[in-house]
């Protein structure tokens, strides 16, 4: 059960309900990659793209002051939620309305799997957020998020060793589930994996990693996914992109993901 449900669980079952799948757009907090000032006029302009929630988080992105600038510009443009993703104790931020309480449950060491995660908790329950505890299964090739948190990604043709990973985070008690392609991945998650998590697991089921065009999105959605999340191609557009064309873009992509999402489960 979400800690302390707040606004990010209110906008995503909501949203879930009206339109059968909530679109997440990521954000990595990465001063190397994201100019600040940039990023200000960004925010007022996605805004148009209806995106339900916004993530912060990055496998690299530790720098807890930049991951605060972030997250207030974000709230300083928009009303829409914002949830953390971190990937290191320096990825959290008070802030933020939520925090994917997240442990990559392929990886090979213990740290990453429940050591940072003890290490932030004082600090967490002293901000009193919304929490949601997510289990982050990694899948084949890994990408940054796989080499970092040290996983053994998951075969992208066994879907019964997703499913049985699903299973257990399920049965321990985990909120939410995220089959993770990698940040940039060639493909997205296999459908049929989506598919099999998704009809045995009642909790939702959130896809992410190398979904770009709308069609592999209406796949995933109709395979019964609760949500799916973009990053890459967000990122590419306010570091060099046209931000004007791209809006029409990602609105475009997601009015049609969701009219999709509506006839397959109403
Ligand atoms: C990464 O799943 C997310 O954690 C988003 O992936 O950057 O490929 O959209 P992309």
């Amino acid at each position: 059960m979400v800690k302390n449900p707040g606004i990010f669980s209110r906008t995503f079952f909501e949203k879930l309900n009206e339109d059968g799948i909530v679109h997440m757009t990521l954000i990595d907090p990465d001063p190397f990659k994201l100019d600040l000032d940039r990023f200000e006029d960004a925010v007022t302009e996605l805004e148009r793209t209806g995106t339900d929630i916004y993530m912060v988080g990055g496998s690299t992105a530790s720098e807890q002051s930049f991951v605060d600038e972030v997250v207030k510009i974000i709230k300083k443009g928009s009303d829409k939620p914002v949830i953390l993703f971190p990937g290191s104790v320096g990825g959290v931020s008070k802030y933020a309305d939520a925090l994917f309480y997240l442990s990559p449950l392929n990886s090979r060491n213990w740290y990453f799997i429940i050591g940072a995660q003890v290490i932030a908790a004082p600090a967490i329950k002293r901000w009193n957020m919304e929490i949601v505890s997510l289990a982050y299964l990694i899948f084949e090739p890994g990408g940054t998020a796989g080499y970092v948190s040290d996983v053994k990604p998951l075969p992208r043709n066994k879907p019964e060793i997703a499913l049985a990973y699903a299973l257990a985070a399920d049965f321990i008690g985990f909120d939410m589930i995220y089959l993770e392609a990698g940040s940039g991945a060639p493909d997205p998650i296999p459908t049929k994996t989506v598919k099999l998590v998704s009809s045995n697991i009642e909790k939702p089921v959130i896809v992410g990693g190398g979904i770009r065009n709308i069609e592999q999105a209406v796949e995933i959605a109709k395979a019964g996914a609760s949500a799916i999340v973009q990053g890459s191609k967000i990122e590419e557009y306010i570091i060099k992109g046209d931000l004007k064309k791209y809006i029409d873009e990602v609105r475009e992509f997601i009015s049609k993901l969701k009219e999709a999402a509506k006839g397959v489960k109403q």
